[in-house]
Formats: structure tokens, sequence, C-alpha cells
């Protein structure tokens, strides 16, 4: 394995320095900026994330500003999911769609105030797309990346811990809503998401001066919880169906070809019509795979026969299930139950296509 060659084209975190100490052995790049991807390696990450707790430095998670009296209505153009009933503390896991229908980003979006609205981005170049728009609709709003980066706590003892440092009040939050909670003489926004099914939070960070007391009060808090710094983690996501923007969808893909039908209910937003007329043939499954497994840096195809009928879009070995996880993307006329042949740069795996993927 080569190194990341580090640059100022590569943007460190207020958490950099404290990731490389605490051992982060890899890093993939994510919004042009530094992500941590493994710790003591994949497995023990995962084992540790399923029994612990764990801080992730996912600064990367950029949040970008829409704030001016036209945020709502430039929301939701940008969206098909239906924002009208959302709660004031509430989060959305929201397609946005170029005019095609294809996925240009699946964000998490929330209102840290009243006419403001974060745009908490997975990789890729939205700011721009939601600039534009911005700009081309006549919308009265400003769109600027703010300063925020986020620290996530995530795993089973993710509340215990948090708890311990912003007071028990944590505890009450519910699924993907955000309140305020009181740190180090400020307050800070924090949601109960995260890019894992262990549970957890995420903190969004707004000064610079606040990161390393926050970081350092997490690690002194959890000594007795083997808290550990860890990153979102390959193997977990997959088995639990997390979709990974850039690698199990693109703009190539619509909301319903990659299992977001359910936040589609607007049509009257960019996309709209493309998606109304839509007729998807392919849809993600979870597939199960022989080992062992090279790293899935390139699209596997999916052989039923002599017929390719899908790719594979992610995979990890998974140390838990005693299988290779995986996600594809498959013909709509195939469903679970059917044995395929994978193809991977190491050579061909067998494997099966599940209609559930692991928890
Ligand atoms: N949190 C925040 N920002 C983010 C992510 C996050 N930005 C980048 C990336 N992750 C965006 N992508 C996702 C993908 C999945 C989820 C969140 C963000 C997610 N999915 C839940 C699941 O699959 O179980 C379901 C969410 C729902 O149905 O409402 O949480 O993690 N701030």
């Amino acid at each position: 394995m080569t190194a990341l060659a580090r640059s100022n084209r590569i943007r460190r975190t207020w958490w950099t320095d404290a990731v490389d100490r605490a051992g982060c052995t890899a890093y993939t790049v994510y919004n042009r900026m530094m992500l941590p991807a493994s710790f003591a390696g994949t497995d023990v990450d995962a084992a540790h994330l399923k029994r612990a707790v764990q801080v992730w430095d996912v600064a990367v998670e950029r949040q970008v500003e829409i704030t001016g009296p036209d945020a709502d209505t430039l929301m939701q153009r940008l969206t098909p999911r239906d924002l009208s009933q959302l709660q004031p503390n509430q989060c959305a896991y929201v397609p946005i769609c170029n005019h095609d229908g294809g996925m240009l980003n699946d964000p998490v979006a929330l209102k840290p105030r009243p006419d403001t609205w974060w745009v908490s981005l997975a990789d890729g170049e939205l700011r721009l797309w939601i600039a534009g728009m911005a700009e081309a609709g006549g919308y009265g709003v400003q769109v600027f990346e703010a300063d925020v980066q986020p620290l996530a706590i995530q795993g089973p003892l993710s509340d215990e811990l948090a708890a311990r440092v912003f007071g028990e009040e944590v505890r009450k939050l519910k699924f993907f809503r955000h309140d305020r909670f009181a740190f180090n003489g400020t307050e800070m926004i924090i949601s109960r998401t995260g890019y894992s099914k262990q549970g957890g939070f995420e903190i969004y960070v707004e000064r610079e001066a606040d990161a390393m007391p926050l970081w350092n009060a997490l690690f002194a808090a959890g000594a007795d919880l083997d808290v550990r710094a860890g990153c979102p983690n390959l193997v977990e996501r997959i088995e639990g169906g997390m979709l990974s923007y850039g690698n199990d969808m693109t703009d190539l893909d619509t909301p319903f070809e990659v299992g977001l039908d359910k936040y589609v209910q607007v049509y009257d937003c960019i996309g709209g019509p493309a998606l109304k007329a839509h007729v998807s043939n392919r849809r993600l499954m979870a597939v199960e795979m022989a080992g062992p497994l090279p790293t899935c840096d390139r699209l596997w195809p999916i052989m039923l026969g002599e017929e390719r009928i899908g790719v594979v879009t992610s995979s990890a070995w998974s140390q838990e299930f005693g299988c290779g996880v995986a996600i594809g993307s498959v013909d709509r006329r195939w469903g679970a139950g059917e044995d395929v042949v994978v193809q991977t740069q190491d050579g061909p795996k067998a494997a099966h296509l599940r209609e559930k993927f692991w928890r």
C-alpha cells in the first residue's frame, strides 16, 4: 500500500493532529478534506464500534449554509422530499437530484435557526449546484460553506459518554432530532444521527477554540468506557445497508434505483418531472459473497450464467457474519435468492442475492 500525499489542496480538520496521534493508519479524501479511514484495521475497528464507543472526526461532512428569507423555498426546490411537515428540531435525509432525476448528493439537512438550513454534505460538489440554483432563480438567500466541523460519537455506549460531557438531558434526544447543549461556556448543536447503525450523536462544532477541548473532554470522560478514536467503518456500514455517495450511487442513478423511494413525495422541484416519468429498471440489494475479497475499488460485474445482471458497488469482509458483505445494483428482473458469480480483479467469487441487509 502506498501513502496519501498531503498538501494544502487536501484540507486538514481541527482534529487532524489528534487523529494522527490516536493511531490513524489510513485516510481517504472526502470533500477535498482528510477523512480517517482506519485505525487498528477495519475488522478490529468494527468489533470495537459494536461493543463500546468511538469518537469520529467527520469534519468532512461540510455544512452548506442557505440563509435568508427564501431559504425554505429554495430547499424545497432542491429536493423531492416533502419538507413541509418537518419539525424545527428535526433532521432530514434528503435526496438532491439534477434535472434528469440523477442523484447529486444524499445529505442530512437541518435548521440551526429559522430561515437557515445546513445541508450536511456527502462527497461531491453540491455547494456549487446550490449557489448556482440560488443565483439563477433569484432567491433571496446567501449560500456558503459554513466553518462548522462535526464530531461524531458512535457505538452502544454513546449515550453514557455524551451524558457525562453534556448532561443527562442529551439521552432524551430522539433519532434524527437536534437540540442545543452547553459545553465550555458555549452552546453546541447536537443531533442523534451518524453514519453507523450502532447509535450515537453528531456535534456540530462551530469554533476552532472548542474543538480540542471537546475531543479531550470526551476521551477523559470515557476512559473506563474504552472510548477510542474511530471513523465511518466500511464493513459496519455495508452490514447495515448505509449508502455511500460516489460508491453506491452517482448522478446516473435516480432515488428509485438506490432505495430512496420513500423520500420522493414532491414533484414540483428540480428533477421532479423527470422522476415522475421515470421507469427504474434496477435497484440496490444486499449481496453475500465468498472470500477472500480484494479491495472493491472498481465496479464488479454480477453474472447470472452468461448474463451481466448488475454490479457490486461496495464490499468488505465481515468477521461478524463470516462472509463477504456487499451492495449491488441489480436489474429488477432478478431478485433475492439468485445464486450469482461476482467478477473481482482477483477472479470470480460465488455470491448470493439477499432481500435484506445484515442489520
Ligand atoms: N451525518 C451528517 N451528515 C452526513 C452524514 C451523516 N453527510 C454525509 C453522509 N453522512 C450523508 N449520507 C447519509 C447516508 C445515510 C444516513 C445519513 C447520511 C442515515 N441513514 C439511515 C439508515 O440508513 O439507517 C436512515 C435515515 C433515515 O431514514 O432518515 O442515517 O451521517 N450529519
